[in-house]
Formats: structure tokens, sequence, C-alpha cells
């Protein structure tokens, strides 16, 4: 008993009395500047949105006039719940009047999404805009501000209902409460909304202009439903980049019109399906996400990470057996534990009549400016293990460098063709020292961003030690043996007769199918390491102006339709802060973890209230006291 509150205390780490401080705000992320007053401001139940006619703007209106109506949030924590407006304003609020300075300034990188929101202590509130794309992040904010008014009484929840039945199930009411259940069937209306410490006047912009999440939908297949709920938690956060992992060595999901055959033969197929994204998908997704302010840049991973190419054009890509190499270097092993692990043949002509009919195609399918080509991991000895490759070495004096050197030159040829600006992940650079053209954008993820900034290039942050999201609670066994006899259990020896016999025993080990792993998976990332990376860290103020912005990235070993919302949120969301407003608070100090904490443990909540299922962060006793 004793043990157990102890526990809750330490779990909850931050005494209530600290949160008296200046915590006037749950908007995530956190504003560049707010200045609160002290009146509660009801919304009339006429209470509507005016702004000028464009398509994006209008559907975002809609979408976040229905947010209010179904919302009807009330904050968890006790500092925001009782509304500290100590006095009621008899005035109503009738309308939010929205100005756009320019409404055809395209989505793009750099975009101007600054926004200014004023709300008077009148019937009027006014949000402007030098763009669509700003107004839409305003529109959020305006949202967040938003909340139900506190009713004086309290009754017990109902949990029992004649209909309660699994399939209706719905991830908007976690505490399965009837009148939740009721509220969300039926939608009600503006009623009993209010909007705490009104005048409120805030003027925000983004830090970093590139706010990405990566997902990886090759190693597991994710629904189109499934990415679409993502894109809304997205924008949720105002991030605004989805970069697209979309094929790798286990499957190519991609139907593409010019190369139907790379789907249909590598694509997964599961219970008398083909996993693939069509055309219409990819259409539905990315008006889905330009609706929300956020580009899709894809990607096609090459010359690694391309076994699935292999199912249908074999004579394209070397080393796609199972086991292809020796486990005598557990890095190179770790690789070689993919199944099917590739990599695109860089002497062969048919080589690059595919990759650039691909890449032509992907260029139409995806509007962005960007297209991220890959790059990452390439493993020579794979080459190696081809004799046109090492005879094409010997007679010609080239080394492996040239080869990949060659390989990505074709590629970028390809991606400029397409009018495209080229990111690729950050190794052929960092790693390889090849003189890449620097209007590459590099993917920084193993090295100091330093190393690529120095060099004359211009970034995008994804440290794997804070930002990649993927590990599963499994963590990854690899063929790294000091972990093995750490921490996994000796294989009895009949066990280890039919391993043997089968040649199973790597896949013994627990989830020995990483990407990410061992060392990577433990501890678990928490959202407050997620929220302590800087993409700026250790560079002058000259060398950030290079770094575009940063992503996290779900690699999708362990993770699928049924993990995805727990794997991402609320952790992506300390990223998203961290892009948006910046590493640094007002004070020019590293932003603080505890100032964050009862923010992000209300914005969790919310999260979940709005369907996306979070993963819970903390007892709700926290949130508590005093009542
Ligand atoms: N797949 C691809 C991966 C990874 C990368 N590229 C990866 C490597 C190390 C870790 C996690 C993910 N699974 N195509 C690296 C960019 Cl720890």
């Amino acid at each position: 008993m004793k043990l157990s509150v102890i526990t809750t205390a330490l779990l909850c780490s931050f005494p209530s009395m600290i949160l008296a401080k200046n915590y006037q705000s749950l908007i995530w992320p956190i504003p560049h500047s707010v200045s609160w007053g002290e009146h509660d401001l009801e919304l009339d139940s006429s209470f509507h949105m005016i702004g000028p006619s464009q398509q994006e703007l209008t559907r975002a209106m809609q979408r976040y006039s229905s947010i209010l109506v179904k919302e009807h949030w009330k904050p968890v924590q006790h500092p925001f719940r009782e509304e500290a407006s100590k006095r009621q304003h008899d005035q109503t609020l009738q309308t939010l009047e929205i100005h756009v300075d320019d409404l055809d300034v395209p989505l793009d990188l750099e975009v101007d999404e600054s926004y200014t929101l004023e709300i008077p202590l009148k019937h009027k509130a006014t949000l402007k805009s030098a763009t669509v794309w700003g107004a839409i992040r305003g529109l959020e904010t305006f949202s967040q501000l938003v909340q139900q008014k506190s009713s004086r009484k309290v009754k017990d929840i109902n949990s029992h209902s004649e209909d309660d039945n699994v399939e209706e199930s719905d991830a908007f009411d976690i505490f399965n409460d009837k009148d939740t259940r009721k509220k969300m069937k039926r939608p009600t209306s503006l009623d009993q909304l209010v909007i705490p410490k009104v005048p409120i006047s805030i003027d925000d912009a983004p830090a970093y202009s590139h706010r990405g999440l990566m997902l990886d939908t090759a190693r597991n297949y994710y629904p189109v439903k499934d990415i679409l709920r993502t894109l809304n938690a997205m924008s949720y956060n105002k991030m605004n980049v989805f970069h697209w992992h979309l094929t790798d060595s286990q499957s190519f999901p991609l139907k593409l019109d010019s190369l139907p055959e790379l789907a249909d033969k590598g694509a997964y197929q599961f219970q008398g399906k083909r996993l693939v994204y069509s055309k219409k998908d990819i259409e539905r997704i990315v008006k889905y996400a330009r609706d929300r302010g956020i580009r899709v840049i894809p990607e096609i991973d090459m010359p690694a990470h391309t076994g699935s190419w292999a199912l249908a054009y074999k004579d394209i890509t070397t080393c796609t057996g199972r086991y292809y190499m020796e486990p005598d270097n557990d890095w190179e092993h770790r690789l070689a534990a993919e199944p099917t692990t590739g990599q695109l043949n860089p002497i062969k002509a048919e080589t690059y009549e595919i990759v650039s009919k691909v890449i032509k195609e992907i260029a139409t399918l995806f509007p962005d400016s960007h297209y991220h080509g890959g790059g990452d991991e390439p493993v020579y000895r794979c080459w190696d293990k081809d004799a046109s490759v090492t005879d094409y070495m010997k007679q010609h004096n080239k080394t492996h460098d040239d080869l990949l050197h060659q390989f990505l030159d074709n590629e970028l040829g390809f991606i400029s063709k397409a009018k495209k600006t080229p990111i690729l992940w950050e190794d052929a650079v960092t790693n390889n020292n090849l003189p890449l053209p620097k209007d590459v954008v590099l993917q920084v993820w193993t090295n100091p961003a330093q190393l690529a900034v120095k060099k004359g290039y211009r970034i995008i942050a994804s440290n794997y030690n804070f930002w990649y999201l993927d590990c599963g609670h499994g963590g990854w066994g690899g063929n790294d043996t000091s972990y093995n006899e750490q921490v996994a259990p000796e294989i009895p020896s009949d066990v280890q007769t039919v391993l043997d016999k089968h040649d199973l025993a790597d896949n013994y080990r627990p989830s020995n199918w990483g990407g990410s792993g061992g060392d990577w998976c433990s501890p678990f990332k928490s959202w407050q390491r997620v929220y302590s990376y800087d993409p700026a860290f250790n560079l002058t103020k000259e060398q950030t102006k290079s770094v575009l912005g940063g992503e996290v990235a779900l690699w999708s070993e362990q993770s699928d339709a049924a993990a995805l919302d727990l794997r991402l949120w609320p952790r992506a969301a300390a990223a998203a802060e961290i892009l948006w407003s910046g590493g640094k608070d007002e004070n020019g100090k590293t932003r603080d973890i505890g100032d964050a904490m009862p923010r992000m443990f209300d914005w969790r909540y919310r999260l979940v209230h709005r369907g996306i299922a979070a993963e819970p962060l903390q007892p709700l006793w926290c949130g508590q006291n005093p009542h």
C-alpha cells in the first residue's frame, strides 16, 4: 500500500504548487507571444466564422466550426480548469473574422505561417494572417482556447449501456461513459462554451519552416484512414510536412502506372488483399494534407533498401538473399536481418531506366517542390556479391565510393529533371564524404548537425537518439552477444536443435527485425527526451539558418495501424512544440520540461478526446487536487 502511494507520487513528478506559476495557456505548441485578460467571454449560440472565399480556408472554417460544436473540452489540470477569470462578462462572442493578405500563396517550404489573433471583450474576434496557411494555424489556436463552462454539478459516471458492444468502442470515450457516448454520437451545440482570460492577444509564427513526421509504410502497411487520422493529429500540433517513406526492402506498396509490376510483385499480400496505395489513395491523402497546411514529401529509398524491387526486377538488384552476409560485423549483420535486403546495381543501364521512370511518375503524383531520394545505409559488401559490379570496378579502376557517387549523380539528375529540390539522408555526404551538390537538403540522423552544416548544406534534423519513435517495447536482439548474455534467456538445447535445423537462430531473439534495436530502444524514449532535442544544438546563430527544421520518424518494423497512435502521440507533439516554438524559450533558455509538463498532460487528454489514441503519461490523480 505504502509503496504504491510513493510510486504514484513519483510518477506525477510535479507538485501542484509549482503549477501556480504562469501557465496561463493550454495552447500546444506554445505561441510566440500571448497576453491575457481576466474575463470569461461566452460564445453566442449564433457564433460563426467569416472569411474570404478560398477552398482550403473555407474547408478549414467548416472543420474548426465542427470541432467547436463537438469538442466541449474541459481542461484536466486545475489551474486551467478553474477559470482564472474572476469576472463574467455580459457580452458574447458572435463572430470570428478572418483576414488574409494574399489568398494565392502556394503551400511550400518557407511559406509565411504567421498569424495574429485578437479576442477583445466584444462580440467580434479577429484572425489576421499573410497566407491561408497562417490562417489555418490561427484557427487551430482559436479552437484550443475554447472550452466548456465548468459546471458545479458533478455526477457519477454511468459506464453501463444496454448496447455496449466492442465494435462500437469509441476512441473519444476513454472512460466508457454513457454521457460521453451520447455526446459524440449527437453533436451538441455552441451553448456552454467559453473563452477564459479575455481580452487575448496572440502574435504567433513558427521557429522552423519544416516541421515533419516521417512514416514508413513498407515494413508494415497502414490503411489510408490511419494516415488521414495521423494528418489530423499533425495539424492539431501545427506540423506541416508528412514525409512518406513509401518503399523499402520488405515491400513496395506504391502502384505506379508506368511500372505496375513493382507493386504487383513487391507489395505485401495479406488475407487475399494486395496492400497497395493507388493513385486515388495518394490524391486523397495529398488533398487531405493540403487542406491542413501539410505538404506530402514522398521518399523512394535507393540504392539500398530496395530488396522488394527484385521481386519484379531481379536483374537490377544485388544481394537480395535472406542471409547473404557473414555475420562478422554487427552493423552489417543488422541489415542482413532484414529479409531480402537489396541494393540497386549501379552499373546497369536498366537500373537507371527503371529509376528514372519511378521518379518521373512520383514527381507528378506528389505536387510538392521537394522529393526525398533516400540514399541511407549503402552496404558496399552488397555490391561485392555481384560479379558484374566487381568486374566493372576492376576494369574501370573504380572504388565503392565512386559507384555510390555515380548512382546518386544519376538519381539527382532525374530529380532535378522533374523540377524538384532533392532531399537525401545524410550518409553519402557525412559518412562517405561525397561532394554532392549543395542544393541537396540533408536529413541528419546519426551525425551531429554541425557536420553537414559546416560542409555547406541545409539540413532537416532527425537525430535517431531523440526523434526516432519506432522502438517497440520488445527491443532488438541482433547479433550483439554482450546484449544476449545480459538480457536474453539461455536457449534450451532442444530448442537450439530446432532453430539450427531451420536456420532460425536469429529469429529466436526478441524482435530481431530492427530498424531499431538494442541500445536505441533502451531506455524507451520518453516525451521528455523527445522534448529535450533542439535542432539548433551546438550551432551558431549563423549556422542555425541552415536548419530548415526537423522530423520525427516512425520506422515500422514493430508498428502498424494498431500501434500507430500510441507510438506517435503524444511524443511527436513534444517535437512539434520544439519545431513551432523553438528549442529556446523567450529568455533564450533551453525550453524547460517541467514548464511543459502540465500543458503536455492536458494536451494528451485533448488529443484522445479528438480521436487520437495518444499514450497515457500519468495517473489522473496528478491533475485532481484540489476540488
Ligand atoms: N530503414 C531505413 C531503417 C532505418 C534507416 N533507413 C533505421 C536505422 C537505424 C535506426 C532506425 C531506423 N529502419 N530505410 C535509417 C535512415 Cl536506429
